[in-house]
């Protein structure tokens, strides 16, 4: 089985962990996907809060990345947009060894055909060890739609990776 770790990057959430909607959405495009599997593929492990701090957020994502288990997909939520505290993007860009371009147009391209707002994304991904690193938007919605897009390839992605 394949760890999995969602970051829900939101300075909001990281004070009120239940005012969070999107990792349960997110949780649910895994089981969703692990219906038609047998066995299952995905283990999504606790979620992490951080808020929007560019250090909290690199210093937790690459934490995931290293040690006896580490995360093999880690989906950042949030922080991904326009406002002067969106900054996930410039958080993990350079932590990133492998640019992954082919998985941000992939989630942009499924998300303009849905709606126009998806340019509001600056997505990025890529890998940092042995781990893949995707950074989602951060409402339900959005973060469903985008992993939804890549999500059956991901146990192609992340085998490729051992
Ligand atoms: N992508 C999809 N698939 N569906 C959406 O509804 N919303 C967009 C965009 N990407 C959206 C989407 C909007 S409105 C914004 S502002 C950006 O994601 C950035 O979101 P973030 O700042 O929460 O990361
Ligand atoms: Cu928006």
């Amino acid at each position: 089985m394949f760890k999995v770790s969602i970051v829900i990057v939101s300075d909001t959430c990281a004070k009120d962990h239940s005012a969070d909607l999107t990792a349960e959405k997110v949780g649910s495009v895994f089981s969703g996907y692990d219906t038609f599997n047998n066995p299952s593929i995905f283990d999504v492990g606790p979620t992490v809060y951080v808020p929007d701090h560019k250090y909290s957020i690199q210093k937790n994502v690459l934490e995931l990345t290293e040690g006896d288990s580490p995360s093999r997909l880690i989906l950042t939520c949030g922080g991904t947009g326009f406002t002067t505290k969106d900054i996930t993007p410039e958080a993990i860009s350079p932590l990133i060894e492998r640019p992954a371009p082919g998985i941000v147009h992939a989630m942009l391209s499924k998300s303009l055909s849905i709606t126009s707002f998806a340019m509001m994304s600056r997505p990025v991904a890529g890998t940092i060890k042995s781990s893949l690193v995707i950074t989602l938007p951060g409402s339900p919605k959005a973060a469903s739609e985008n992993l939804s897009a890549i999500i059956h390839t991901m146990k192609h992605a992340l085998a490729q990776m051992d």
